[in-house]
């Protein structure tokens, strides 16, 4: 069941309506692919099709497209029985209906849905041909029922309902497993830099250090603490390598000078990249930072509303590394908390903090406005690697996505 799903399985999410709604062509839109087939023949799809994708941001899920459920008759009943055992695999549902058709079936569907603690987004499709009641979509939305409108043969809506699966998805799904406990085996170390500098808060670290310490013990992994100037020391003291080195983003280079070649290192942004937002989406966002030119407006997004001190990163630092990097002058707009704006088209680029204070669904939905307003995502450290020229050394703790970058950079042609 939902609830209980174990971290890291993938979110079944079963498509569920009456024949000829348009449930395979709504999966083949989000698929980008004739997965599933398509006609206008009530009853085409008669064995649930199943389909594993990497759903951005969500993370790993598998559709299952299901033969439609309302027809009569013995093989009816047959699709019927094959359908409701999709129910019993279901994290999620999405409810398919015509636009102007939603009744009483769709009702029932509801209900067992709701019987069984499975969220539900309600897909009102074939909108291009008219007919969607107002007071029935009222009713499902006072009921706390997402709807979303979609015009699946033409793509339309599927952000939308992109959106609306993250909204619902459970938890236990949306939550990313850990910051770094999965990366340092138990009794393996972990060294944490923590420069104390002028900007560090007067007597106590901040909330990803912190998190970050408890998240190694809670692993059973050791952890330890170092200010940069003391790291080569520190690591010499060790009778084996470290599996990973973490530290502030400002100290990236000194610190990348400092730990052996072959000791993965990171940044605590790029880890909370990974743990709050979704890292493969934010490090294709770095990538922007090549298309960027002088006058181009950059939006500065921090999760909370610390007063910036001294030589602030978000405020001095990365304009000032990223100036430098592009060659011309650029336009940073900086905002807090849960100011994130709802237009978004003015920017080229959009730079998040490690988002520690807010929680994923939270940032996952701001790289999904982003996505859908087509402005790239990234997060301070990866921007601040990227226009250090030490990109590939702050992934070398996550080679898959390492690998795609690689990929993605060689078809691009790109500088590192
Ligand atoms: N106008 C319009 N036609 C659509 C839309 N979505 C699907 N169709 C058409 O509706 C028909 C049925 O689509 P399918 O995707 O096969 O429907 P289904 O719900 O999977 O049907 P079964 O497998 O029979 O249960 C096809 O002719 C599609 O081209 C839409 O948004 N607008
Ligand atoms: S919310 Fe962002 S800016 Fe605030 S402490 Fe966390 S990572 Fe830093
Ligand atoms: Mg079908």
């Amino acid at each position: 069941m939902s609830e209980q799903a174990p971290r890291g399985m993938r979110l079944h999410i079963g498509i569920f309506g009456r024949r000829n709604v348009g449930k395979s062509s709504l999966l083949n839109a989000f698929t980008r692919q004739q997965v599933s087939i398509v006609s206008d023949t009530a009853g085409t799809t008669t064995d649930p099709v199943e389909k594993p994708m990497e759903l951005l941001p969500l993370g790993p899920v598998v559709f299952i497209d299901t033969a439609g459920v309302d027809d009569e008759g013995a093989l009816g009943e047959l699709r019927v029985a094959r359908t409701r055992k999709v129910l019993d695999r279901t994290d999620l549902g999405v409810i398919v209906a015509c636009a102007a058709d939603w009744g009483d079936f769709e009702e029932a569907l509801l209900a067992e849905l709701a019987g069984r603690n499975v969220p539900v987004v309600a897909v009102l499709n074939k909108v291009d041909l008219g007919g969607v009641d107002a007071r029935i979509e009222a009713g499902l939305s006072a009921r706390g029922v997402r709807v979303v409108h979609t015009v699946a043969t033409q793509g339309q809506g599927i952000l939308d309902l992109r959106a609306a699966l993250l909204d619902v998805a459970p938890a236990d799904f949306v939550d990313a497993p850990s910051i770094l406990g999965d990366l340092v085996p138990p009794g393996e170390v972990a060294v944490l830099v923590v420069p104390i500098d002028k900007e560090a808060p007067k007597g106590r670290l901040i909330l990803p250090q912190v998190q970050s310490i408890r998240d190694l013990l809670d692993h059973d992994a050791w952890c330890l603490v170092v200010k940069e100037r003391e790291l080569r020391a520190a690591l010499s003291t060790l009778n084996r390598a470290p599996r990973l080195v973490v530290t502030d983003s400002q100290a990236f280079l000194k610190v990348a000078a400092d730990t052996p070649q072959d000791v993965p290192m990171t940044s605590f942004s790029i880890l909370f990249s990974r743990f709050k937002g979704d890292l493969a989406t934010m490090v294709q966002g770095a990538m922007a930072v090549d298309g960027l030119k002088g006058g181009d407006k950059v939006l500065v997004a921090e999760a909370c509303s610390h007063h910036p001190i001294g030589e602030d990163i978000g405020r001095v630092k990365i304009p000032r590394w990223l100036t430098q990097y592009v060659g011309g002058k650029l336009e940073f707009v900086h905002v807090q908390g849960h100011d994130f704006p709802e237009d978004l088209s003015p920017y080229r680029l959009v730079i998040h903090c490690g988002s520690c204070t807010q929680n994923r669904r939270e940032m996952l939905n701001r790289i999904l406005r982003c996505r859908r307003a087509g402005v790239p995502v990234t997060n301070y450290g990866l921007v601040i690697a990227y226009s250090l020229g030490i990109f590939e050394r702050a992934l070398s703790p996550f080679p898959a996505v390492l690998e795609q970058y690689r990929e993605l950079a060689s078809r691009q042609g790109n500088r590192e």
